[in-house]
């Protein structure tokens, strides 16, 4: 082989596998510019009405994104929430998006910015997975799987420096 038809035969090597890439659907947790590099929940008790989920989104494009809406077959409702000090009191409020900037992340934890599941249908139990869909003004919907945690353990160790 010559090298000149030994390097066409990369080449063409490369673009096979490159076309046999776009053509496989987008990974769940992943569109061309967001990446969700974490998603999590403390469990809740038996009873609990709302619960709290925590996600890290990771934006690795050329433009800046909004996080619109958030929903999940667990909950009647999910609403971006922003904890903020109000005098001696922390108060949660919903905020309407949430900004990704390029090369930037949204990084939620207990104290910070949360999602607020509403309306619960059932108790979430450690060790168990649930889905979430999470719609951006640019990127569209991503599929993000959330992990609970047992309650107290791993939230409380994420807001202790
Ligand atoms: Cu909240």
């Amino acid at each position: 082989m010559s090298a000149v038809s030994a390097v066409r035969a990369v080449l063409l090597a490369m673009i096979a596998a490159l076309t046999t890439l776009a053509a496989l659907p987008a990974a769940a947790g992943a569109t061309a510019d967001l990446r969700v590099l974490a998603a999590h929940a403390p469990a809740t008790p038996a009873a609990a009405t709302t619960a709290a989920a925590y996600i890290t989104v990771h934006n690795v494009g050329a433009t800046s994104d909004q996080l619109l809406r958030v929903t999940t077959p667990v909950a009647a409702e999910v609403q971006l929430h922003r904890s903020q000090l109000d005098g001696a009191v922390v108060r949660m409020r919903p905020v309407a998006s949430l900004e990704v900037p390029i090369g930037g992340s949204i990084e939620m934890s207990a104290g910070g910015t949360h999602l607020m599941l509403i309306g619960l249908k059932r108790p979430l139990k450690a060790g168990e997975q649930f889905p979430l869909r999470l719609e951006f003004a640019r990127a569209g919907v991503l599929e993000a799987a959330v992990k609970v945690l047992p309650a107290g353990g791993a939230q409380r160790g994420a807001t202790q420096p």
